[in-house]
């Protein structure tokens, strides 16, 4: 009868999940008892022998994981462990997310050895479909791919990578590689800095290629292109111009031009598009030191151009490494990280502080309605931050 009681008042008292933000109060479901052991990334199905029947049933019980435990499971390729670890690196809860950065800092002498390809493009072009034939490439040739993807808009779509698993049914179903949606929630920097932080555990893992999807448009791109070495951009023959238009920043961030489905009577339109982004491109600034990007064409359906492109990213990889390039990009962008990881901190501090939010709406107000200028207002609410 009390557990009866208990369990009443558990389902009648709506309740937000640790791991959500702060800001969060809606939430679909309430939680409802369920079975003994916590939420926090814990593995290990512990087995128990059932009391009082002779079947094999089991209760699976929760281990509680140690950031050690975490660590030496990741290196062991443990995929249990890791997708645990990544679920702890999404986490909106500042406990998980504290165990996060304590194995991150454990496992950071391990990354660093993959090959880290962003992949962009219109939806449509065909990136999950490339995804899917490169990978499966990679995996022929020995390699252990992971594929991630950035989508700030998945909160909306429910990670799209998950309804893009279909395009990719032979990778998702291989146990050597490894496909992880795009976290489910979040702005644009929340969602790019969890992207790193998985490619790092993935790294630590062993995985020696990781491929990023950019699904959201937009500013996702730059994102991607802030966080791997090569950035190949997938593009239609016979884009519209406005298409095109868009895509002069993106060309400009490219290290190759892949243009996708020349199979069938697209073939010969993709090879002239070919010729002409090849013109295109030589009046652009090339975004890497030494390095020409070059247009390409490819069919992730049949797969001819797959084994050229890779060559392409080989010989990029093998160059840049020999002229020092390429672990010079790898530090810059270390650095750009960390200098927006500040960035992002002080600003939540900022508009956390309780004089700044007390402030802050009269001061728009005045900002609005002329009455202040947005510089004096800037330094007031400024000093009431340095206040206290
Ligand atoms: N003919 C042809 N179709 C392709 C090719 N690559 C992708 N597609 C098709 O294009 C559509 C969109 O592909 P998808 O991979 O989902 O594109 P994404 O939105 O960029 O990830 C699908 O119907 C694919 O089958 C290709 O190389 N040739
Ligand atoms: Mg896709």
């Amino acid at each position: 009868m009390k557990a009866q009681q208990r369990e009443k008042r558990m389902i009648n008292t709506p309740k937000k999940p640790e791991w959500a933000k702060d800001n969060c109060k809606a939430f679909a479901s309430m939680i409802v008892p369920g079975v003994s052991g916590g939420h926090d990334g814990n593995l290990a199905y512990e087995k128990q022998s059932n009391l009082s029947d002779h079947s094999s049933k089991q209760v699976i019980r929760a281990k509680k994981l140690t950031p050690d435990d975490y660590v030496q499971g990741i290196l062991n390729q443990d995929r249990a462990v890791l997708g645990r670890a990544i679920t702890l690196v999404e986490s909106h809860s500042a406990r998980h997310r504290d165990m996060a950065q304590q194995i991150l800092e454990n496992l950071t002498p391990y990354t660093g050895q993959s090959i880290r390809v962003g992949i962009t493009g219109v939806p449509g072009v065909g990136k999950s479909t490339f995804i899917e034939a490169l990978g499966c490439f990679l995996l022929n040739k020995g390699f252990h791919p992971a594929v991630l993807a950035v989508d700030p808009s998945s909160s909306i779509t429910g990670g799209s990578i998950l309804g893009d698993k279909t395009r990719m049914e032979k990778l998702s179903r291989d146990r050597r590689c490894f496909i992880r949606p795009s976290p489910s929630s979040g702005t644009l920097g929340g969602v790019a800095q969890r992207t790193r932080e998985t490619m790092m555990i993935c790294e630590a893992a062993g995985f020696d290629v990781i491929l990023v999807e950019t699904v959201g448009v937009g500013q996702s791109e730059t994102s991607v292109r802030s966080m791997v070495d090569f950035f190949l951009l997938l593009m239609l023959a016979n884009a519209g111009d406005e298409l095109q238009g868009i895509k002069k920043g993106i060309m400009e961030m490219a290290d190759a031009l892949l243009i996708n489905k020349a199979d069938g009577d697209n073939k010969l339109r993709a090879e002239s598009a070919r010729n002409e982004y090849e013109r295109a491109l030589h009046y652009l600034q090339p975004s890497i030191e030494g390095w020409k990007p070059h247009a390409h064409t490819c069919s992730s359906l049949t797969g001819e151009g797959i084994a050229d492109i890779w060559a392409v990213i080989e010989s990029f990889c093998s160059k840049t490494k020999q002229s020092g390039i390429f672990y010079k990009n790898r530090k810059k962008q270390a650095l750009n990280w960390f200098h927006s990881l500040i960035e992002d901190r002080l600003k939540t501090l900022f508009f956390q502080h309780s004089a700044v939010k007390h402030h802050l709406p009269k001061i728009e107000k005045a900002i609005a309605e002329k009455n202040y200028s947005p510089s004096s207002a800037a330094s007031q609410l400024m000093d009431h931050f340095l206040s206290r």
